[in-house]
């Protein structure tokens, strides 16, 4: 029993070798061995890939889509990465069949993309654009042939241009309502999941407090409190359209990157106090929606610059959900502290490892902790990892791309899921970020997170090794 797996795979192998000489067995057959320690995942946690529609598809101006605030932040000089826009991106719009057979060849059941607002109403409200709607219904129908089930996001962050001041005007969370009845109407009868909003953080803060997204304003505290609240209030009232006018069983949650506190060691103190600061630093979003109210501290911090909250708002906001998506990508450690809060954020060292992008810090215990938080604090019917993976240099040598530095991140993660999937949290499925490389925001297309890499000049996709690990770990249902 000493003998190691490595080796014993070998044997295997080598054995299987002979027996079969001119059958080619899927290599995780010969890896695999009675001893093996797999990771084995429940029977039917879902496999998927993850994109979001101004990041991929190009076509901006086809078949009567409205401008949204990226192509107007995009074409403002010095917002992105040496000017790049998502005026084609990986041209998905045309290429969409091609990118379901990327998935299909990888084994992914499950497919989570998002809309483009101003494809459906190119004004934001008002008459629905038929042709924008065909270009999700032909999409749809790629995947369903293929049997991968769509997991739609209806806002990542590409808001409609026309939009009277953004999400600074309430009536834009109106709009959002109005436009998740209408595609959830129209979809429901093939699509069974939908997320309402992606990451609020990303469109309220980053977007009208650090100017770093689009539109790239910089207000003052009580207007971006404002804004925030918009943004909840519009995925409260996009849960409420979409129960009101989806087909009868459709599953309704949203995709959160809320910050995520490890404790530094897990002891039952630190333990609590990742707990008590999941809450508190989530308040203006996560919190605020699996409560239907903003927390005391939030509002005492916040003082005279709190929201203006209407009447019936928090109840909306607070809208039961089917289940909660969570973003993960990068913790902050959490230990406990004699103070009024009972935690303090630990200062990360110099010598943190992070990928490609800066901010990613590498901490795979991450994405338990991002299960275990939510579920101990709000214990929400059920949890998806709607967005995990990572930037790299990747570069294509002889055709290859060896990205073995991704899949070290990618392994280590999903050995964290696992043990949250094993201690029984209600984890139902993985989403990883991305399908292929995209165009990352203000990054432009300098940050690759694909698990294939795209020839922008070609539109041509190479799966990379992580591409060929993650068919394996899905077909094994496991992790190694
Ligand atoms: C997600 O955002 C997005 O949902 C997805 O669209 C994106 O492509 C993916 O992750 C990878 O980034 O430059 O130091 O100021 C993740 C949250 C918010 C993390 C913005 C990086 C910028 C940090 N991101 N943040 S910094």
């Amino acid at each position: 029993m000493n003998i190691s797996r490595r080796r014993f795979g070998k044997t295997v192998a080598a054995a299987a070798g002979v027996a079969f000489a001119s059958v080619s067995l899927p290599r995780f057959v010969l890896a695999q061995s009675p001893t093996a320690s797999l990771l084995k995942f429940p029977p039917k946690f879902l496999w998927g890939c993850a994109t979001a529609s101004y990041q991929i598809e190009g076509g901006v101006k086809e078949d009567g889509r409205g401008p949204s605030v990226w192509d107007t932040f995009s074409h403002t000089p010095g917002k992105t990465f040496r000017g790049d826009t998502g005026d084609v991106a990986d041209d998905s719009y045309h290429l969409y069949k091609e990118d379901v057979k990327l998935l299909k060849d990888m084994g992914v059941t499950v497919y989570r993309l998002s809309i483009s607002w101003s494809r459906i109403f190119p004004n934001g409200t008002g008459q629905p654009n038929e042709k924008g709607l065909a270009y999700y219904q032909r999409v749809v129908d790629e995947l369903l042939k293929n049997n991968i089930a769509p997991y739609i996001t209806l806002f990542h962050w590409d808001l409609p241009q026309a939009l009277p001041g953004g999400w600074q005007s309430r009536d834009t969370s109106k709009a959002f309502a109005d436009y998740a009845a209408y595609v959830s109407k129209q979809l429901s009868d093939r699509v069974h999941d939908f997320f309402t909003t992606n990451e609020f953080v990303c469109f309220t803060d980053l977007s009208y407090k650090n100017g770093q997204f689009a539109p790239g304003l910089k207000l003052p505290d009580k207007q971006v409190n404002q804004v925030r609240h918009h943004g909840i209030l519009a995925h409260g009232l996009a849960v409420q359209a979409i129960r009101a006018n989806a087909r009868a069983g459709t599953q309704v949650g949203l995709a959160e990157n809320a910050t995520v506190h490890v404790p530094v060691i897990e002891s039952r103190e630190h333990i609590e106090a990742a707990r008590r600061a999941t809450r508190e630093r989530n308040a203006p979003f996560l919190t605020a929606v699996m409560e239907g109210k903003y927390t005391d501290g939030y509002l005492e911090r916040e003082g005279t610059n709190a929201p203006k909250v209407e009447a019936g708002d928090m109840k909306v906001i607070g809208s039961p959900l089917d289940f909660v998506g969570l973003n993960v990508y990068t913790p902050e450690y959490v230990r406990a502290d004699s103070s009024r809060d009972g935690f303090v954020v630990v200062q990360r060292q110099t010598s943190a490892p992070h990928m490609a992008s800066p901010w990613l810090y590498i901490g795979p215990e991450v994405i338990y902790w991002a299960v275990r938080n939510v579920s101990d604090i709000w214990k929400p019917k059920a949890l998806y990892i709607t967005e995990n993976g990572c930037s790299a240099d990747d570069e294509l040598r002889d055709g290859r791309v060896e990205d073995t530095d991704r899949v070290m991140y990618l392994r280590n993660h999903l050995t964290h899921l696992h043990r949250a999937a094993s201690e029984g949290y209600p984890i139902k499925g993985y989403f990883l970020w991305s399908l292929m490389d995209n165009f990352e925001w203000a990054d432009g297309y300098s940050k690759r997170f694909g698990l294939h890499y795209v020839d922008y000049k070609t539109q041509k996709r190479t799966p990379k090794l992580s591409a060929e690990w993650y068919r394996e770990v899905i077909a094994r249902n496991a992790v190694e």
